[in-house]
Formats: C-alpha cells, sequence, structure tokens
C-alpha cells in the first residue's frame, strides 16, 4: 500500500532552496489561509510523521541579571521584572532535573543562561553539565549568549547537540528591540556554532509590533543561510510586566500560524517549534499550529522564568490530537544527511 510513509522514503522532496526574494515570501505568507495551509501540510508531511513531536524540556541555569537590554526579556537587569538574579546551578542540580524531564518524557534538555556571553570558566562549567544529561541519553541544547571563536568547539566536545541563538527578528527591527549588540553579533556566532558541527536553533518572535515584512525579512535570513537551523523556534512574545514590551498588543493567532506555515515551506527538513506563548493559546490554536508544520514543543511547566502549560494539559491536548513524542534522537550532534 502506498502510505506517506512509503511516499516519504521513495520520493524525496526536490533539495530546499537557499535563494527566497523577500516578495516570495511576503506573497507566500499573505495568500488565502487555506492555500497555505494546505501547501505547509502537504510539505510537511512528505518531511515527517505529522502525528509526531519532538518535546524539549528548558531549564534556567543561570537566572536573571543579564546586562542586555533586550526589551521582551524578563531578565534583563534593566527592568524591574521581579526575577532574582541567581549564580550558575550546580551540575548535581542540573542534572537532577534532567533525569525529571526524561522521565516525563521529554527527548531533549536545553539549559538557558541569562548571559551576554559566557567566559571561558563558565563554558568549563557548562561542558560538564552537557557531558552528564547527554550520559543520562537525552539530547543537548544550550543557549548562553554570544561565543567567542574556541568556545563551539569546546561544547562540542563535551557532547552538545545544538545550540539555541535567535535573530528575534529582521534586521531593520532588530535596533528597536535590542540596542547592545547588532545583528552581525548574532549571525557571527551563528556562523562559529554551525562550523563547529554543532546543530543550529534559530528562530524569533512574533507579537513585538513587527510588520509582515520584518516576519518575511527573519524567514528570508534563516532561509538563505547556506544550510538551515536544525530547529527553528517560533516564540509568541510573553508580555512581562516591567518590560519595555509588557504593553505589546496581543498576537493574532492567524499571523503565528502563517509564521509557522511559511517557515516549515521555506525550510521543509527543520524542526519548527511552538514555543514561548502556549499558555495562553487555546487548543484550537495549537492544533491548528501543528497542521501548518510545528512538530516541535517545549514540554514541562516553566520557560525560563515564565509558566509553560501544565503536563496534564498537553497530555489531554496531544491524546484528543492523536498525537505522540517523537523518539528521534540526534546522533552526537552531527547531522546524519546533509538534507538541508
Ligand atoms: N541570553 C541568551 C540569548 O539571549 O541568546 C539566552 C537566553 S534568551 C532568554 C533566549 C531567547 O528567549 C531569546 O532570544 C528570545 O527569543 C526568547 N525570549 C526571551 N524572553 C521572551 C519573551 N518574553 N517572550 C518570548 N520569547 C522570549
Ligand atoms: C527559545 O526560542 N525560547 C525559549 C528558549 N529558546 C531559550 C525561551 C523562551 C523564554 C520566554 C520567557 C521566559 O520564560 O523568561
Ligand atoms: Fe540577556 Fe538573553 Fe534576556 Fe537578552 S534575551 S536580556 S541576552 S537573557
Amino acid at each position: 500500500m502506498l502510505t506517506d510513509k512509503t511516499i516519504r522514503e521513495n520520493d524525496p522532496l526536490p533539495a530546499p532552496r537557499h535563494d527566497w526574494s523577500r516578495a516570495e515570501i511576503i506573497a507566500l505568507y499573505g495568500q488565502p489561509l487555506n492555500d497555505l495551509l494546505h501547501q505547509a501540510h502537504t510539505v510537511h508531511r512528505r518531511c515527517f510523521d505529522p502525528n509526531e513531536i519532538q518535546l524539549s524540556t528548558l531549564l534556567n541555569i543561570k537566572s536573571g541579571g543579564c546586562p542586555e537590554d533586550c526589551a521582551y526579556c524578563p531578565q534583563s537587569v534593566r527592568y524591574r521584572t521581579g526575577v532574582e538574579n541567581e549564580v550558575l546551578m550546580s551540575r548535581e542540580q542540573v542534572l537532577e532535573e534532567a533525569r525529571r524531564a526524561q522521565e516525563s518524557g521529554a527527548g531533549r534538555f536545553c539549559m538557558g543562561a541569562a548571559w551576554r556571553s559566557p567566559k571561558d570558566k563558565d563554558i568549563d562549567q557548562v561542558a560538564d553539565m552537557i557531558t552528564g544529561v547527554k550520559q543520562l541519553g537525552l539530547e543537548t541544547c544550550v543557549t548562553l549568549g554570544m561565543l567567542k571563536p574556541g568556545q563551539p568547539e569546546r561544547l562540542k566536545q563535551a557532547g552538545l547537540d545544538y545550540y539555541n541563538h535567535n535573530l528575534d527578528t529582521s534586521e531593520s527591527f532588530y535596533g528597536a528591540i535590542i540596542s547592545t549588540r547588532t545583528y552581525q553579533d548574532r549571525l557571527d556566532t551563528l556562523q562559529r556554532v554551525r562550523t563547529a558541527g554543532i546543530n543550529v536553533c534559530c528562530g524569533g518572535i512574533i507579537g513585538m509590533g513587527e510588520s509582515v515584512d520584518d516576519r518575511a525579512a527573519l524567514l528570508q535570513t534563516l532561509a538563505c543561510m547556506p544550510r538551515h537551523p536544525e530547529s527553528v523556534p517560533v516564540n509568541t512574545l510573553v508580555r512581562v510586566a516591567g518590560t519595555p514590551l509588557a504593553e505589546e498588543q496581543e498576537t493574532d493567532p492567524i499571523d503565528l500560524v502563517r509564521t509557522i506555515a511559511a517557515a516549515r515551506i521555506l525550510m521543509p527538513h527543520a524542526h519548527v517549534r511552538l514555543s514561548a506563548g502556549r499558555t495562553e493559546m487555546s487548543d484550537t490554536t495549537q492544533a491548528l499550529c501543528f497542521y501548518a508544520g510545528a512538530n516541535s514543543i517545549f514540554y514541562g511547566e516553566k520557560l525560563l522564568t515564565t509558566d509553560n502549560p501544565q503536563f496534564s494539559r498537553d497530555q489531554d491536548l496531544f491524546e484528543r490530537l492523536g498525537l505522540s513524542a517523537s523518539t528521534d534522537i540526534a546522533s552526537g550532534g552531527t547531522p546524519s544527511v546533509q538534507t538541508n
């Protein structure tokens, strides 16, 4: 019988493109929703099992006190958000949390630190954590800010599978959100991570007051990289009291669905993650996002400093939608097939 799986295996998609124009992406994003959804879901089904979702659990290993001024972020030292400044967690504490995440069903453990850029001694400590988490049989991801030459290699050596470093928005809107670093600084770190052979996790945030053109520009930057990021987190702004973006308008869920669908079409082999913002999202919006091509979530009751849905809510949602956790595990951080 000709199943989706046999079609996927015997009739691979044409090679992904890396030459998208802004106009093409705007047209793709803006087409009638049913046409966009149909196109995105067709790509999704050809590249992935549409009923499997990758589960990543986040842990804030170093909370608050960050010198950067990212307008969305509750961990910047410049805003009064009530987030405590803490020192780096111990390896034992981290491993305890990683075991808990694994028992709950997560396949990847993502450790975040509120740093502008880590010092070499920070990298050594995080490297020990990575090795320990990897030994448990989990995929590893860290997000530590900007990396200097040599640091990605050290993380790779420790067993790191993914590095998360978001571009967040378009280059032209970036200055309205962050003044303490440039877009090029971000691109430089991404390039270093890629060169070290670590999988790239890179995406952005919608709902910060950006235009459709800004969203298209971010997607264009990602989709025109010589190799697409393996993971693309699409965050919806969590409006945290005390941050400059606290009073932004609520994001239209249809804009989120369009962004996910466009990401799926542009980067067919990437895991597109329905990221921050799920607590306030209806189950129906999440279901549409999964149809549009999202196939990864943050799973666990906390993101970094804000809430994520309760385990029971996600389990119930998965059951009602007939979804299950994907069991693919990265092979030591080096993608086995150059599909993108
Ligand atoms: N300090 C590191 C950095 O900025 O690269 C790592 C941690 S930082 C919190 C990771 C990402 O979380 C940001 O790039 C942003 O995309 C996302 N993020 C932070 N605050 C958010 C918020 N309020 N709503 C949505 N996403 C947020
Ligand atoms: C990503 O794209 N989103 C995550 C993770 N990568 C590090 C962070 C979301 C943070 C939401 C606000 C908070 O909890 O502080
Ligand atoms: Fe610091 Fe990262 Fe928050 Fe920006 S997003 S303030 S770099 S922790």
